[in-house]
C-alpha cells in the first residue's frame, strides 16, 4: 500500500513524534503518569492515524523499528524532565513475543539511565494471544527489570479470572468502550464487576475514557483508582503535560 511505502522510506527519527495523555489519581486529581501515544506526520503523506500506521507495521515487518524508536525517544524525553513523572508505553503484539526486543528495551533503559519504575508498559488482551506463553515470559522479564504492566482495552477480550491472575500484570485499564451509554443501567454493573475483578486481583484499577463530569461520578461510584480521558487532557506535547502537571501539584 502507498502507507507501507512510506513507512518503509519514512526518516523515523524525524517524522515520529510523541504526545502525552494525563492520568489522575481520581481522589486528588493529580497527574501520576502520562500515556505516550504515537504520532507519524509522513514527509510523503502526511499526518496517518496511529491506529492505522501500526497496524500496517505489524503487517509488514516495520513494527520493531517503529517501537524501539518511540521507546527511545519517550527514554530521552523523560530524562529532560523536571519532575520524575511516570509514563506508560503500549507495546504492540510482536514486541511482546520478541524477546530481542524486550532486552533492547531493558539495554535502552540501563544505557540511557532511565529508572524502570518510571515506566509501565501497556498491553492488550489480544496482543498476548498469539503466544501466550512467550508474552508472559517476556513480560515478567520487564516486570523483573522493574518496569510495570498494565493490561489495556480491558474487558473487551475474553480474559478469565485464572488466566489473568497468571499475568504478570500491576494495572488493569478498563477500555473507554463501557462508558459509551453511560445512562444505561447495565453500564454501572459492568464497570463495578471490572473493577471488583482487579480489587480480588490486587491490581491497580483505571478507567479510561472519561469525558464528562457524568463520567467521572461513575468512576468515583465504581472505585477506581485512577482516570484518563478528554475532561483531563487529550493528548498534548510535553509543555503542556508539565505545565498540567505542576498545575494540579
Ligand atoms: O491517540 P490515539 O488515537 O492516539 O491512538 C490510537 C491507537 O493507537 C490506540 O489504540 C493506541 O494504543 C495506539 N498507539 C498509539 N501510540 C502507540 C504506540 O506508540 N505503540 C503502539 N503499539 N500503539 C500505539
Ligand atoms: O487504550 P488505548 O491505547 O487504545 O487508548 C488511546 C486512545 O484513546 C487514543 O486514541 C486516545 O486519543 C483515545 N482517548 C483517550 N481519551 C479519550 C476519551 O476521553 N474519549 C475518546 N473517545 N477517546 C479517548
Ligand atoms: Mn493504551
Ligand atoms: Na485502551
Amino acid at each position: 500500500s502507498q502507507i507501507e511505502h512510506a513507512l518503509r522510506r519514512a526518516d523515523l527519527e524525524k517524522e515520529i513524534h510523541l504526545v502525552f495523555q494525563p492520568q489522575m489519581n481520581l481522589h486528588t486529581e493529580n497527574v501520576v503518569r502520562a500515556e505516550v501515544l504515537a504520532r507519524w506526520n509522513s514527509e510523503t503523506i502526511g499526518p496517518i492515524e496511529p491506529g492505522r500506521f501500526i497496524t500496517i507495521a505489524e503487517e509488514s515487518g516495520l513494527i520493531t523499528d517503529i517501537s524501539l524508536t518511540i521507546i527511545e525517544k519517550a527514554f530521552r524525553e523523560i530524562r529532560e524532565w523536571p519532575v520524575p513523572l511516570p509514563i506508560s508505553l503500549n507495546l504492540s503484539s510482536h514486541d511482546i513475543i520478541s524477546k530481542p526486543t524486550i532486552d533492547r528495551i531493558i539495554d535502552l533503559a540501563r544505557s540511557l539511565k532511565v529508572d524502570p519504575e518510571r515506566v509501565e508498559f501497556e498491553v492488550t488482551e489480544t496482543a498476548m494471544m498469539a503466544d501466550t506463553e512467550k508474552a508472559i515470559a517476556n513480560l515478567t522479564s520487564l516486570k523483573d527489570a522493574g518496569f510495570s504492566i498494565a493490561l489495556d482495552d480491558f474487558g473487551t477480550g475474553y480474559s478469565n479470572f485464572s488466566y489473568l491472575r497468571s499475568l504478570p500484570i500491576t494495572k488493569l485499564k478498563v477500555d473507554r468502550s463501557f462508558l459509551e451509554n453511560p445512562g444505561d443501567p447495565m453500564t454501572e454493573k459492568v464497570l463495578s464487576s471490572l473493577a471488583g475483578m482487579a480489587r480480588t486481583l490486587g491490581v491497580h484499577c483505571l478507567l479510561e475514557g472519561i469525558e464528562d463530569e457524568i463520567d467521572l461520578l461513575m468512576a468515583r461510584r465504581i472505585g477506581v483508582q485512577s482516570v484518563q480521558g478528554y475532561l483531563f487532557g487529550r493528548p498534548m506535547n510535553a509543555h503542556d503535560l508539565l505545565e498540567l502537571a505542576r498545575r494540579s501539584a
